[in-house]
């Protein structure tokens, strides 16, 4: 088998918040992050925040906080089934083209046909937790790789 990396980095971990306002200003505010972006993605169900700490930026530590738009949504019912928490883990690659078929090759089955938009215009695409040990696994390639 080949071993050579598929991931750069984590790029970041996902909570499902119920309020994002208040979780922004825990976030920012207790934990000291810095809020970096924040913008409502419909096709995923989300109004979502984006937020670093660390020296590096745009390399530093980040969590995403993701509000549902509605109960019915992905974050709507990760909250009601299970309640706020750690939705996903997402790590980043400089291709997710190749990644994707890498991981599909290997036997990981991947949510979408083709990579969809996520935050800041990047690509995502997500692994089932079903196959994955547990964890949603979103795989995120940044727009400015693109
Ligand atoms: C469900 N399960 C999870 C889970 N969601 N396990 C770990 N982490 C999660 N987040 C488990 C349940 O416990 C259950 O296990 C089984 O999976 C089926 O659950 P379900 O409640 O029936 O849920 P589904 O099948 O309706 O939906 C799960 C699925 C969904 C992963 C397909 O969450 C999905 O499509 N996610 C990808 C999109 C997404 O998460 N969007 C929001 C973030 P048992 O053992 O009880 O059968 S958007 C985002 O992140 C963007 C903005 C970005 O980063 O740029």
């Amino acid at each position: 088998m080949d071993h050579s990396d598929i991931f750069t980095c984590i790029d970041h971990v996902g909570y499902a918040v119920p309020d994002l306002d208040a979780a922004i200003a825990f976030h920012t505010e207790v934990l000291g992050f810095r809020l970096l972006h924040r913008e409502t993605n419909t096709e995923q169900g989300v109004e979502e925040a984006m937020l670093g700490t660390g020296a590096q930026l745009p390399e530093s530590a980040q969590v995403q906080l993701l509000a549902p738009l509605s109960p019915e949504s992905t974050i709507g019912k990760f909250i009601e089934k299970k309640g706020p928490g750690i939705q996903q883990v997402c790590y980043r690659v400089a291709d997710i083209d190749q990644a994707s078929a890498v991981l599909r090759e290997r036997g990981v089955r991947l949510l979408y046909e083709a990579p969809r938009i996520g935050t800041g215009g990047s690509r995502i695409q997500f692994a089932h937790p079903k196959d994955t040990g547990g964890i949603l696994l979103e795989i995120v390639e940044p727009a400015a790789s693109h």
